[in-house]
């Protein structure tokens, strides 16, 4: 009997190396009592950032065969959770996957993953980004960082911050593209300078949110996988839409912390096994507010 374990259905590449994508996925989910339920867009050696050399096997041509057993075999997901694709085809097959597979019930979640730090990944174009404009229109829920949310938004490059005024319009564009709940991660905050913030806009109830947290001056490959894992495991477990960002948000800065204490190398991703078992503590909601 499975009967109360939620499936996910996670569509990323796995990554040797470096704790991205379905490495850090698969362990954050498992603890939160999540099954994950892999379908793998590519296999790395290594994620793209920090390594010299990287060996990709692109898994476009194996994806539809894998996805029509899953039609065959009558499959059913609690939600479906994109990420890395590595190519416009990838979007393609994905996008079929989500009108296949998604329905009423299911919790569709797409995080656009291009870059971070105002840069593209190394391994996309800006062709990426006009698909991804338009693929965003079925998910419910879209985990853009600020980066990304700039890309989607038609910016070269983000601004270096924005006024709680600027972030409500940059919420209520990218809602209006398509998703009921927007959650844009790493915002710069206007007034404290050691701080930044997850924002985020649920249009079916009209709300703004703003989880804050202490900026920690390092930023480590694979978190946004973390965030977004932690935000889907709290969602299925129940809450509401500010506590899933409050824990997630919580454990994120937790594992940087534990990692930036020991300066343990920003490549190798965070020490996700040594923080994973406080995802199963008693949450202390640590202060959310509406933007
Ligand atoms: O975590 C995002 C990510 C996913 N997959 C690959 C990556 C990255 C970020 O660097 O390189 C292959």
């Amino acid at each position: 009997m499975n009967g109360k374990i939620k499936k996910v259905a996670a569509i990323h590449d796995l990554s040797g190396f470096g704790r991205s994508s379905l490495t850090a996925i698969i362990p954050t989910l498992s603890t939160m009592g999540v099954q994950v339920c892999p379908l793998p867009t590519a296999i790395l050696s290594n994620h793209t950032g920090g390594f010299e050399s990287c060996s990709y096997i692109d898994l476009t041509d194996s994806m539809t065969e894998y996805i029509d057993a899953w039609k065959k075999n009558k499959l059913s997901f609690d939600c479906i959770y994109s990420g890395f694709l590595g190519s416009t085809k990838q979007i393609e097959i994905v996008s079929d996957f989500i009108d296949y597979f998604g329905n009423q019930k299911n919790l569709i979640v797409i995080d656009p993953v291009m870059g971070d730090n105002g840069v593209l990944y190394r391994s996309f174009t800006s062709e990426i980004i006009l698909k991804m404009k338009t693929f965003i229109r079925k998910a419910d829920i879209i985990t853009p960082n600020f980066t990304e949310a700039a890309f989607l938004l038609g910016m070269d490059t983000p601004p270096e911050k924005i006024s709680d005024e600027n972030a409500r319009d940059w919420l209520l564009k990218l809602s209006n593209m398509g998703p009921k709940m927007v959650v844009i991660t790493s915002v710069p905050d206007m007034a404290k300078e050691q701080y930044t913030n997850v924002l985020a806009y649920d249009r079916e109830n009209n709300i703004f949110w703003k989880v804050g947290c202490r900026y920690i001056p390092a930023s480590y490959p694979g978190t946004g996988d973390t965030f977004t894992s932690v935000v889907i495991g709290s969602l299925l477990q129940g809450d509401s839409l500010p506590v899933a960002l409050d824990r997630a948000t919580q454990f994120i800065s937790q594992c940087i912390k534990a990692s930036y204490g020991f300066n343990y190398p920003k490549r190798e991703g965070v020490l996700l096994e040594k923080e994973l078992g406080i995802l199963n503590m008693p949450v202390l909601i640590s202060g959310y507010e509406m933007l």
